[in-house]
């Protein structure tokens, strides 16, 4: 026994202990009662009388050693963690935080303003909730016009009307009527139609429309803007088209078509094999329009477009489905990771 004794001081003096961990494994190995010690000292009954004297005293001294080891290794685990080393190697290179992205509606709105701010453009915001003259009535759309239909819009209560409003020309005619021209802006915001919901088409969408009334503001001005905010946002290779078209607040109306991003204008399925995709709708404020917001349309004209954020970033990105803007599906959002 006395050997095993010796063995074990040999033991506890050369036991290190890198963690508090560590030292509690040294606690429960040597001291506590269920331990190494607390066996010896049940064996130590079992000693013959003539060598229990002496077998007593190096346990004795056994237990004192390691009680004497057990405050050491304590004193060093304290000493090295209040000096900072918490066991954390911070020469290793980072571990990168998951950090999201903005959804790429923003990215695309965000984007859009950036080019149109350079032009010298502000940015205007408005109500979503709207009455039936900023929405409609302003605007110049006839009093029997579909739009006006509940099929089309969603009303909130009637007579008086209010509704959601149906494009971001409510933000135009507000600023027309607090402002004199010169007005240079351009108004973000959501949209809402009451429509079946489909890969196509929503019940709420993004949309960005402009305007610029100033005196002696032309079409070749409106042309050149829409050109230029075209190069910028989808490459200087890329063609753009006017289109006659019809809207009730402009005269003359264009539609806007871009070279077609995908197949570079020879035919595929996004340009239905036109070569040509819609971009925006465009046009020449019509006089109306300015007279219902108290400018005179003898001495200011004015351009206006208005264009779908949606529809915008499903080019910028080959995005098929509409409705994966909306459904907060994670591994959709996640693949908008701006470069770095
Ligand atoms: C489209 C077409 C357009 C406008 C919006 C506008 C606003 C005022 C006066 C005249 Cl206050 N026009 N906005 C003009 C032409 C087209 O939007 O396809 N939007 C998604």
């Amino acid at each position: 026994m006395e050997e095993k004794i010796q063995a074990l001081l040999n033991e506890v003096s050369a036991y290190t202990a890198p963690d508090k961990q560590a030292v509690e494994n040294f606690r429960m190995k040597y001291i506590s009662k269920k331990g190494t010690l607390g066996e010896l000292f049940e064996e130590l009954k079992n000693v013959p009388v003539e060598q229990k004297k002496n077998v007593g005293k190096i346990l004795n001294e056994l237990k004192k050693a390691a009680e004497t080891k057990f405050n050491e290794l304590n004193e060093s685990i304290e000493a090295s963690s209040a000096s900072g080393d918490i066991g954390l190697d911070l020469t290793l290179p980072p571990v990168a935080n998951k950090i999201g992205n903005l959804h790429p509606l923003t990215q695309t709105r965000s984007r859009i303003i950036e080019i149109f701010e350079r032009l010298g453009f502000n940015v205007a915001d408005g109500p979503e909730i709207e009455d039936d003259w900023h929405n409609f009535s302003a605007l110049n759309f006839p009093e029997n016009h579909p739009a006006r239909e509940m099929q089309d819009t969603f009303f909130i209560e009637k007579n008086p009307d209010l509704l959601l409003r149906t494009h971001t020309s409510n933000v135009q005619i507000r600023m027309m009527q607090k402002q004199k021209p010169p007005i240079r802006a351009i108004m973000p915001g959501r949209v809402y139609r009451n429509e079946a919901i489909s890969a196509r088409a929503h019940c709420f969408f993004h949309q960005v429309e402009g305007l610029y009334v100033d005196k002696n503001v032309g079409f070749a001005d409106l042309k050149q803007t829409l050109y230029h905010f075209a190069k910028e946002m989808y490459g200087k290779d890329i063609k753009i088209r006017f289109r006659p078209s019809y809207f009730p607040f402009t005269e003359p109306s264009a539609e806007i078509d871009v070279s077609c991003l995908i197949c570079k204008g020879k035919g595929c399925n996004v340009c239905k094999y036109s070569g040509w995709v819609e971009i925006a709708g465009s046009g020449m404020v019509h006089p109306n329009v300015l007279k219902n917001c108290g400018i005179d349309p003898e001495e200011f004209t004015g351009f206006a477009f208005g264009m779908g954020i949606e529809r915008v970033t499903m080019l910028r990105y080959q995005i098929n489905d509409l409705r994966l803007f909306s459904e907060n599906d994670i591994r959709f959002l996640r693949q908008f990771q701006p470069v770095i």
